[in-house]
C-alpha cells in the first residue's frame, strides 16, 4: 500500500465513488470555490474523476475578495482551459453568467438531444466544493427557494431529486461535498481563517495572528486602519508578529481583570472582523501572473 493510500481515508474514497457515480448523470459540475483562496479551496482529488467532464469554476464570496484579484484569477483558469467566475451568491451577483456559460459548453449535447427530437432538454448540473464555500447559498439563490438542509459531510448519501433553477437548468438537489487542500501549513491557515476548516481553541490564537502577518504582508494598510495601530516594517515570522497582534487587542478593549490580554477573545474577534469583510476585501491566494502563453500549464 503507498502512503498516498494511507492518508486517504475510506469515507474519502467512497463520497469520491458516490461523485463519480452521480457524474453520469450531468452535463455539466459547478466547482464553488471560495475567491479568497481559489487553490486551497478547491479539491486536489476533483481532477481524476470528472474525466472529460465539462467544468465550471465559481470564485464565490467574491464581495469578500479583491477585485484585481478575481479578474486575475478568472484570467488564470481561463488560461488553463476552465471558464471561471466570481460571483457572489447572497447578492446573487455573477449567477446569470453561470447560465450562459454553461449553455455555451453544453451546446454539443443539447444539438445530439435535438436531433433525437428532444426538445428543450434541460442542462443538468451538480454544484460540488468543500464546506462552507456557499454551495447551498448558490443553490438556493439559483432556484429562488430554501433547500432542506444536507449533509455537510462527504459520505452523506440520501435520494436525490432534480431542481429547477430560475433559468430553467436542472441542479442535483444534493451538493457535493469535497474536502480541501490541506496540503501545507499555509493551505491550513487559508483555510482556518475563511472557516472551511474549524480552529479548536488552542489554535485560534495562533489561527489570527498568523492571520493578520498574512494579511499584512498583503495589503500593509488593512490591519493598520482596522485596528488603529503603527506596525513597524516587517518582515515579520510567527513568534515575532504577536507584539501586532497583542497591541490590536489592547486597542479592542480585550483584557482580562488582571489587566492580561485576552487574546483568545481577540482572536475570535479578529477572525469574525475578517470573515465578514470589515478588514478590507482580501485575497489571501494571489494569482500566479503569466508573461507568455508558454508560462500556462
Ligand atoms: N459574503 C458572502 N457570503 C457568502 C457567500 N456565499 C455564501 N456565503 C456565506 O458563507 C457561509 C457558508 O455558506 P453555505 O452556503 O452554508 O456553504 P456550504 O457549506 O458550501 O453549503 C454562510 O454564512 C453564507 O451566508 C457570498 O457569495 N458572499
Ligand atoms: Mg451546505
Amino acid at each position: 500500500m503507498t502512503d498516498r493510500m494511507n492518508w486517504f481515508p475510506g469515507h474519502m474514497r467512497k463520497a469520491m465513488n458516490e461523485l463519480k457515480d452521480r457524474m453520469k448523470l450531468i452535463d455539466v459540475l459547478i466547482e464553488v470555490c471560495d475567491a479568497r483562496i481559489p487553490l486551497s479551496s478547491r479539491n486536489p482529488e476533483l481532477r481524476r474523476i470528472i474525466e472529460g467532464k465539462t467544468r465550471i469554476v465559481v470564485l464565490n464570496k467574491s464581495d469578500l475578495s479583491d477585485p484585481e484579484q478575481n479578474r486575475l484569477w478568472e484570467a488564470y483558469f481561463l488560461g488553463k482551459g476552465t471558464p471561471a467566475i466570481s460571483i457572489d451568491s447572497v447578492h446573487r451577483k455573477g449567477l446569470q453568467q453561470i447560465r450562459s456559460i454553461a449553455e455555451d459548453k453544453c451546446a454539443g449535447i443539447l444539438q445530439k438531444a435535438r436531433d433525437k427530437g428532444r426538445i428543450g432538454r434541460p442542462i443538468r448540473a451538480m454544484v460540488v466544493g468543500i464546506p462552507n464555500s456557499g454551495k447551498s447559498t448558490l443553490i438556493n439563490s439559483l432556484c429562488n427557494r430554501k433547500l432542506a438542509v444536507t449533509g455537510d459531510m462527504p459520505g452523506v448519501t440520501r435520494h436525490f431529486q432534480w431542481a429547477r433553477t430560475e433559468s430553467g437548468m436542472e441542479l442535483m438537489d444534493m451538493p457535493g461535498v469535497l474536502w480541501p487542500n490541506l496540503g501545507k501549513p499555509r493551505d491550513r491557515l487559508c483555510l482556518a481563517l475563511t472557516g472551511a476548516i474549524r480552529s479548536d481553541v488552542t489554535d485560534l490564537v495562533s489561527v489570527s495572528s498568523l492571520g493578520m502577518s498574512l494579511i499584512h504582508s498583503l495589503y500593509p494598510q488593512f490591519i493598520e486602519n482596522r485596528y488603529g495601530i503603527t506596525i513597524p516594517p516587517g518582515p515579520y515570522d510567527e513568534r515575532e508578529y504577536y507584539e501586532p497582534f497583542m497591541s490590536a487587542a489592547r486597542k479592542k478593549g480585550c483584557i482580562l481583570s488582571a489587566g492580561r490580554v485576552d487574546e483568545e477573545r481577540f482572536a475570535r474577534l479578529f477572525i469574525d472582523d475578517f470573515q465578514s469583510g470589515r478588514i478590507g476585501r482580501v485575497s489571501l491566494e494571489h494569482a500566479p501572473r503569466f508573461n507568455t502563453k508558454e508560462d500556462i500549464k
